[in-house]
């Protein structure tokens, strides 16, 4: 895949190899030239250079400055980027009239001043969506027509705002449930089924250039994988343009299988669109749902048995995690034809959402940066995995 076809790449490919001409060397350090002195890569942008993106999602303190070690990493580390949180509905426009696009916009430049491709990160979800947004008069629900002005509404302005600066957009976040079928969203059972391809339609009035995304998680699993497929066709048959589809890929130790993940990318590579991995992590710690229903639970004894590496993670548990994530990415770089761009959701282990989730205050260690923004073992099996 070319990774140049970026345009704010371009100059900075121009200075490059003027420089490089000039001075008779390339335009990046090669593998025989990092710092390290052996033969790796020393970047994980390095290392997929001629693969695809790889990425971050980044929080609102990573991009106003409040977390300069992060702000480091991400730049000598990745080459685009996500916006965790502040580009959500919610966010960025929690009552009506009422917006807050100081860190959206902090976020943009960040993505532009360091020549990454950026995301935009979602348009249409039902989560972290205000309930005004699904509330008509007199305390009914909003009517079909009422909902899709507001969906227009908000399209119109969010991605209008940042059009040809935002590269490409998860237009529409999960809205399928894991057996397939339609995800009974109060998007769905207001607006009709008919809101996706509005979506999509309004999303490529706002911005002509950018990309646009299906995006959400356990695709692997093979009812939901024929959902996404089903979705996706059926916007691409009416004419509907939709780039590429998203799996987010927050992933356990021991599932999905390698062959499960593999089965996604190449159905919906069959589709003609791009597949990106755009939401990775491998959790390491007991799923307490499994045991003891869907409810998180907040009591300190639960917690305290569920929180098995608050000291420190054991050393065959970080190989274990090395293993995982060295597996996963040997499968992404053989299918390296298909896939665009592989983003882990968050920078290092204390920024990740699975810290407080599916309950509070545990120690988790889904990333391949540690508390103190080093390398893990797993980034050297990551590394490595390009190599082959
Ligand atoms: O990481 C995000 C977390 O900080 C938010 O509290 C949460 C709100 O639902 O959303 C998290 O990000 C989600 C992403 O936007 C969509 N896919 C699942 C991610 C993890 O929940």
């Amino acid at each position: 895949m070319n990774l140049l076809y970026k345009k704010s790449f371009l100059p900075a490919l121009a200075v490059a190899l003027l420089a490089a001409s000039c001075a008779g060397s390339g335009p990046e350090k090669t593998p025989e030239q990092n710092t390290a002195g052996n033969s790796q890569p020393t970047t994980l942008k390095e290392a997929f250079k001629d693969d695809f993106y790889i990425g971050a999602a980044l929080n609102a303190g990573q991009v106003m400055g409040r977390d300069e070690k992060a702000a480091e990493l991400v730049k000598e580390q990745f080459n685009t980027i996500s916006p965790e949180n502040v580009l959500k509905w919610g966010p960025i426009n929690p009552r009506p009239g009422v917006y807050n696009f100081e860190p959206a916009d902090a976020y943009v430049e960040f993505g532009e001043k360091n020549n990454m491709f950026t995301v935009g990160h979602t348009l249409v979800w039902h989560s972290q969506a205000p309930d005004w947004i699904f509330e008509g008069a007199n305390g009914q629900p909003a009517s079909r027509d009422t909902l899709l002005q507001r969906m227009e509404n908000h399209i119109k302005t969010i991605a209008g705002r940042y059009e040809g600066r935002i590269d490409g957009w998860d237009v529409v976040n999960e809205a399928l449930e894991d057996d397939g079928s339609m995800r009974k969203s109060k998007w769905l059972t207001l607006a009709g089924e008919d809101f996706i391809e509005k979506a999509f339609q309004y999303a490529r009035v706002a911005d002509p250039e950018a990309e646009l995304y299906y995006n959400d998680y356990s695709l692997w699993k093979p009812e939901k994988r024929d959902g996404a497929v089903r979705l996706v066709k059926g916007l691409l048959d009416k004419g509907i343009k939709v780039d590429g589809i998203g799996m987010q890929g927050h992933y356990g130790i021991d599932y999905p299988t390698i062959d499960q993940i593999e089965a996604s990318i190449e159905a919906f590579a069959a589709l003609g669109v791009k597949v990106m991995v755009t939401e990775l992590d491998i959790d390491l710690l007991p799923n307490p749902t499994g045991r003891q229903g869907a409810d998180i639970v907040h009591t300190v004894e639960a917690r305290e048995g569920f929180n098995p590496y608050a000291e420190g993670l054991p050393d065959s548990v970080q190989q274990k995690l090395s293993k995982r994530y060295a597996d996963i990415f040997a499968l992404f770089h053989k299918h390296r034809d298909k896939i665009s761009r592989v983003t882990f959701w968050g920078v290092a282990d204390h920024h990740s959402w699975l810290n407080n989730w599916p309950m509070p205050g545990r120690t988790s260690y889904p990333m391949v940066f540690d508390r103190n923004y080093q390398p893990k073992p797993a980034f050297e099996a990551i590394v490595e995995a390009a190599s082959k």
